[in-house]
């Protein structure tokens, strides 16, 4: 380390002595030539910016198109989560479970030292403290990420809290701080030039969750990089929750609010492209006159009992960090103006205005731009070569404070009350618009059985059926049936439950037609689970749950047939005995762990079918 390190070092802006000697310890693990104790100012922000503009990571966007942001591209290699270098090191491989990978914890740590060693030379280690939750909340948890990429600090400076207040709530002593270490591991040679996207071929993205640790090598992009988000907010997280006895969940959570102000919240679990995002920032469409929703968080909700036994959601983040491709001003309003300003864009494409574009924003392409690729891209060129100017994982980084549907109440430190949960998944069969569990085990059960059929973009198979249990099958950080027990255990600690449904946005006629407009019409579905859960709507039971009557639901603004929606509605025998088949794939790879609860479930399912 060089003696410039070791002056910072001098004043660290904390009083925490494992902190301070787990950093000087890393520092010498990967020899950075500098260490930068992050403060999270704008000032602070600023410069890293500048620095960024200057090494060829980011290009300022045109300042009058779109103020404060940034464009960026990533190496090819680097544009996604990266699930099978993706790892579970608990103590016991039993732990972990046979759908995370899984390596003993001690051979890892040799291995992961070995990658460290000297992994930051020639590059400055930005010490960054975050919060996930509104600072000081009872429910934020605390990290710090080590990095030597100065693009996952002014990334996780708009998903989470950063900077000077967190070294403040370290020094109360008061919570466990997770220890974050993260490079990309791209040693810098003396004299050697920089690339724009340093990376490296070899990854690994690693959870101790015994020791609450994280280690992430070789990748500077989003979920790989971005520590607090899915490795510590849901993996790291799903483990504390277990032992405390709260839910680290990847859903969205919103807030309907009625004529006479009347607030329902929900939280909501979707595979991907499922449109998550859209619904979190729904508008209401015509026939809705007086109704409002929402949004409190996209991607990740932290829930907990309440002293009187009602879960309350948190959002840990600050930001989101959204997929660009299909984003417009049809499909999702409240999003375009999110990431209006003070956003970073990366892997779209950049027109030749300064301005950027994706597949969706706009229904005519330009005439011309650059690819997420950096190379020349016309409508005719993509037409072609069959490429799409944006990465289909191109992403916007954008401050949640900026939406205008943000609930009033999404940084309250008590969370928000939480009435339903919500299921869905992209089924073009069988699944019925909307249902409701009998109670909270069968609603478990609908959870953990939930799946979606694979789109092109999400490679191999399209139209296969891939069971995702509660949309957390790459997110939780133990052995999914214990996952499943947690669920059904959390019922003793509250003295209501939410009530649990499945939607089905994406049914399809016997021509594949979409037999529901979806979008803002969500929101007829989200009135009748409001409805129910305020005891309102009537509903028909089903061998599968409870359905809504044509009638219970707002049908105001929408000319929609009682035929369609009774096809939309259909609960097929037939159908529902292939799904139930479906089902038992998941459940023998998880059989020594399952709660008998699901197997229970499962035969009083087929006995009413
Ligand atoms: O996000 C979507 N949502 C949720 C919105 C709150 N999408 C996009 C999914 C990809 C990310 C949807 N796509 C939804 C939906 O509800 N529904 C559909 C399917 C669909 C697509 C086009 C039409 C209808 C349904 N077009 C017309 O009906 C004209
Ligand atoms: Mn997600």
């Amino acid at each position: 380390m060089t003696s410039s390190a070791t002056d910072i070092l001098a004043t660290p802006p904390t009083t925490n002595k494992h902190l301070i000697r787990w950093v000087e310890k890393m520092a010498d693990l990967c020899q950075p030539d500098n260490v930068h104790w992050i403060d999270g100012s704008q000032e602070e922000y600023e410069q890293l910016c500048d620095q960024l503009v200057k090494a060829g990571t980011f290009f300022p966007l045109n300042e009058e198109l779109w103020p404060g942001c940034f464009y960026a591209r990533s190496a090819p290699n680097d544009v996604a989560r990266v699930e099978d270098r993706t790892f579970i090191c608990s103590l016991s491989k039993d732990n972990a479970g046979p759908t995370n990978n899984w390596e003993d914890p001690f051979v890892m740590r040799r291995k992961l030292k070995q990658l460290f060693r000297g992994s930051m030379r020639g590059r400055t280690m930005y010490v960054l403290p975050f919060s996930m939750g509104p600072v000081g909340s009872p429910m934020s948890q605390i990290g710090v990420q080590l990095t030597d990429s100065a693009y996952a600090v002014v990334n996780m400076r708009i998903m989470a809290r950063v900077g000077a207040p967190v070294f403040a709530e370290i020094d109360k002593d008061i919570k466990r701080v997770v220890p974050c270490l993260h490079s990309v591991g791209a040693p810098l040679l003396p004299g050697q030039k920089d690339v724009s996207w340093p990376c490296n071929d070899e990854k690994y993205i690693v959870h101790f969750p015994e020791t609450r640790e994280i280690w992430s090598y070789g990748s500077g992009y989003g979920g790989n990089a971005l520590l607090g988000k899915k490795c510590f907010a849901l993996r790291i997280a799903s483990n504390i929750a277990r032992d405390e006895g709260w839910m680290a969940e990847h859903m969205l959570i919103l807030g309907v609010e009625s004529p006479t102000h009347e607030k329902t919240y929900v939280a909501a679990a979707f595979p991907s492209a499922c449109g998550k995002t859209n619904f979190a920032m729904l508008i209401p469409p015509e026939g809705f006159n007086g109704w409002k929703v929402w949004t409190v968080g996209d991607d990740i909700a932290w829930i907990k009992p309440d002293a009187a036994g009602k879960l309350r959601a948190i959002n840990p983040e600050a930001g989101f960090f959204g997929v660009a491709p299909g984003t417009s001003a049809k499909t999702n309003p409240n999003a375009m103006t999110t990431l209006a300003r003070n956003t970073i864009f990366t892997n779209v494409a950049l027109t030749p205005e300064g301005g950027v574009w994706w597949e969706g924003m706009t229904e005519k392409p330009p005439k011309e731009c650059l690819d997420w690729r950096g190379e020349k891209w016309t409508p005719a060129i993509g037409k072609s070569t069959g490429k799409p100017a944006a990465h289909p994982n191109g992403r916007f980084t954008a401050p949640a404070s900026q939406c205008p549907s943000i609930d009033s109440e999404w940084e309250n430190p008590e969370g928000v009350p939480i009435s339903a949960i919500i299921f869905g998944g992209r089924r073009a069969t069988t699944m019925p618009l909307v249902y409701q569990a009998f109670n909270w085990s069968a609603g478990v059960y609908m959870g953990a059985t939930m799946g979606s059929e694979t789109t092109a973009a999400a490679g191999g198979a399209v139209g296969k059926v891939r069971r995702d249990p509660m949309a957390m099958l790459p997110f939780c950080g133990y052995h999914m049936a214990d996952y499943f027990r947690h669920w059904l255990k959390m019922q003793r600690n509250l003295s209501s439950t939410p009530r649990i449904f499945h939607v089905n946005w994406f049914r399809k006629d016997a021509d594949g037609k979409f037999l529901w407009p979806g979008y803002s019409e969500n929101m007829r579905v989200l009135k009748w689970i409001v409805d129910r859960v305020r005891g309102r709507a009537l509903s028909k039971e089903t061998p599968i749950g409870w359905t809504p009557f044509y009638d219970d639901i707002h049908w105001d603004g929408l000319d929609f047939s009682r035929t369609t929606f009774d096809a939309l509605q259909t609960v097929d025998r037939d159908q529902w005995k292939q799904e139930v088949m479906g089902h038992e794939e998941l459940f023998l790879a998880l059989h020594d762990h399952l709660p008998p609860e699901m197997i229970y479930e499962r035969e009083l399912l087929i006995c009413r079918l």
